[in-house]
C-alpha cells in the first residue's frame, strides 16, 4: 500500500459519494486504534489524524490506495462524552454510511485484544450481518500482551463475538505486527 492519498471528509450521510473504486471501511469503537491502523497499512503515520483523547475522528475520512481500494475511517463508536442528538447524528452518519455506499466490499471491526467485545461491538456485528455486509476482525493493539497471552485472548473474541478464530487477525500498529494477515484479507474481499 504504498501510494495512500486523502480524498475527503464526510459529515453527514447525504454527502456519500460514489468513487468508483471499491472500498473497505474500518470501524471500531472509539480510541481502539482505527486511525492508527490505516497510517500502519499506508506506511505513513501522518495519514488519519490519532490521539489519546477518545473521539478523535468525528468525520468519515477516505483515503485512496493506489486508485485501487479505498480506505474508509469511520468514527469511533461508544465515546461517552457524546450524547442525545450528537449521538444520533453519529450513529446516522455511520449507519448511513453503511447502508448507502455501493462501493463497500468489506468492514474491519477493531476490538482491543486486550478486552471482552462490549454490547457495541456485538450490536455493529448483528448491524452488517442484517446488511448482509461481509467483515472481519482486527484485534488492536497486541504490543500490550504476551504471546501466550494473545492466544488466550483471540479465543476469548472467537466466543465473545461467536465466530471462528480464523476470522480475527490480530494486529499491532506500534510493532508492525499483522500486516501480511490484514493484507490477505483485504486480497479475499477484492477478488470475490
Ligand atoms: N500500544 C499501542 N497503542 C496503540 C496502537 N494503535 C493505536 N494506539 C494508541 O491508541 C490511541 C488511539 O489511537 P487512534 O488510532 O487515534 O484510535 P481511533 O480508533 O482512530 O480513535 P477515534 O478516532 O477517537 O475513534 C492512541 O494513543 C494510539 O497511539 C497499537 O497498536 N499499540
Ligand atoms: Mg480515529
Amino acid at each position: 500500500m504504498i501510494n495512500a492519498k486523502f480524498v475527503t471528509s464526510v459529515a453527514d450521510p447525504k454527502q456519500i459519494k460514489d468513487y468508483g473504486i471499491k472500498e473497505i471501511a474500518v470501524a471500531g469503537r472509539s480510541n481502539v486504534g482505527k486511525s492508527s491502523f490505516i497510517n500502519f497499512l499506508c506506511d505513513n503515520k501522518n495519514l488519519a489524524k490519532t490521539s489519546s483523547t477518545p473521539g478523535r475522528t468525528r468525520l468519515i475520512n477516505y483515503f485512496n490506495i493506489n486508485n485501487e481500494l479505498v480506505l474508509v475511517d469511520l468514527p469511533g463508536y461508544g465515546y461517552a462524552k457524546v450524547g442525545g442528538e450528537d449521538k444520533d447524528n453519529w450513529d446516522n452518519l455511520i449507519g448511513g454510511y453503511l447502508q448507502n455506499s455501493k462501493n463497500l466490499i468489506a468492514v474491519a471491526i477493531l476490538v482491543d485484544v486486550r478486552h471482552e467485545p462490549s454490547a457495541l461491538d456485538l450490536q455493529m456485528i448483528a448491524f452488517v450481518h442484517h446488511f448482509n455486509i461481509p467483515f472481519f476482525i482486527v484485534a488492536t493493539k497486541a504490543d500490550k500482551l504476551s504471546k501466550a497471552q494473545i492466544q488466550k485472548q483471540k479465543q476469548v473474541l472467537a466466543t465473545g463475538l461467536k465466530l471462528g478464530v480464523e476470522n480475527i487477525v490480530v494486529t499491532s500498529s506500534l510493532k508492525k505486527m499483522g500486516k501480511d494477515e490484514v493484507l490477505r484479507q483485504f486480497d479475499k474481499f477484492l477478488n470475490n
